[in-house]
């Protein structure tokens, strides 16, 4: 008898004990994410929302079209009934959904930024630095946060000479990891996009294109030479596509290329040449995580900013074709 009181005792002590740590931990693991309350309201009344990523603002583009940039497209966003969830780290804190101030804030203290992907998480956030998350660091705390569906102008991928500096990006493989569709305008040609191809399949990753192009498009341009593994013409057929992804449960994401408007697709050519120039450059002198911004910014020194006008107008054009596919995908579910 008293041996069995003993036992309820301990057993009572224990469940207390797990039940509050379990408490502790998940009120810790809310605390992690600080999810604007428009963003919240929005997921908990199933209307659609937009993931976007913060390292085009920190080491994308320069002062003030970073944050012009920032700010139009999540009008556009909201235009098309969608509501915005800008990602980035603030003193340490993961935020899902910016104010104006906070945008403004990381906009114009890029120098003290870390470029955050999946692995800098511990590291800016034990520091409580700021951060710009990239597509990798976007993508998982999207997913974190119940946001199927993210847009940027262009991800990451397997570098030129990537066959011997392993310079790959982690976009590739949270791609491979993480159920977001992210919706981009393909992979520059500062990359080599055909490795990339081939590592997004061996990764596991659905790869679209949006439109009537048979072709993969290489960011400022609708074709890079390279076929699209597969095309829809129809923002309901991506929908239809993240709700099959959803359904079979699979834990990888997709790809959605949705090539440049027609009327920037001229400046191709001048961009191409540039990019040759500021590939050779970098070769000299920069490695990792610098590679990508340094190539971005000469691109656009070279081409007195006609490259960064394309990428404006490509990013915007991409977020009203995501916030159109957020929406079908709500209405899909319910
Ligand atoms: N490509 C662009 N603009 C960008 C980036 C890529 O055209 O701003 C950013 C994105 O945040 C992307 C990151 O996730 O660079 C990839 O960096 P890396 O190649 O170091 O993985
Ligand atoms: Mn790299």
């Amino acid at each position: 008898m008293i041996l069995m009181r003993k036992h309820y005792m301990i057993q009572t002590l224990l469940s207390k004990w797990s039940s509050s740590t379990l408490l502790r931990q998940r009120s810790r693991y809310m605390c992690i994410l600080q999810v604007k309350p428009e963003v919240q309201e929005a997921l908990a009344s199933k209307q659609p929302v937009v993931a976007l990523e913060s390292t085009i603002i920190t080491h994308g583009m320069p002062f003030p079209h970073n944050l012009n940039t920032a700010r139009a497209v999540e009008d556009i966003i909201r235009k098309e009934g969608a509501v915005p969830a800008t990602i980035a780290i603030l003193e340490g804190q993961v935020h899902v959904g910016l104010s104006h101030t906070q945008l403004h804030t990381l906009a114009t203290s890029k120098d003290q930024c870390v470029k955050t992907s999946r692995r800098d998480f511990p590291y800016v956030l034990a520091k409580g630095l700021n951060g710009g998350t990239t597509v990798s660091g976007t993508m998982l705390i999207a997913h974190k946060a119940n946001i199927p569906i993210f847009v940027t102008g262009g991800i990451g991928g397997v570098h030129r000479g990537g066959e011997k500096s392993m310079d790959v990006s982690a976009d590739l493989m949270e791609l491979g990891r993480t159920p977001v569709t992210v919706v981009a305008a393909g992979v520059k040609s500062i990359l080599d996009i055909g490795r990339t191809l081939e590592y997004l399949e061996t990764q596991g990753v659905c790869v679209t294109v949006l439109g009537d192009s048979t072709k993969f498009p290489d960011f400022f341009t609708s074709d890079s030479g390279y076929d699209a593994p597969s095309c829809v013409e129809s923002t309901a057929e991506v929908a239809a596509m993240m709700v099959k992804r959803a359904e079979l449960g699979l834990d990888s994401g997709m790809l959605v290329a949705v090539p440049i408007p027609q009327q920037y697709q001229a400046e191709g050519l001048v961009i191409s040449q540039a990019i040759e120039t500021a590939v050779k450059e970098a070769e000299s002198s920069v490695r990792g995580r610098d590679v990508t911004p340094y190539i971005l910014q000469r691109v656009s020194e070279i081409t007195q900013g006609q490259s960064l006008e394309a990428n404006i107008a490509l990013i915007e054009n991409n977020a009203k074709v995501g916030a159109r596919i957020a929406a079908e995908y709500v209405e899909m579910q319910f």
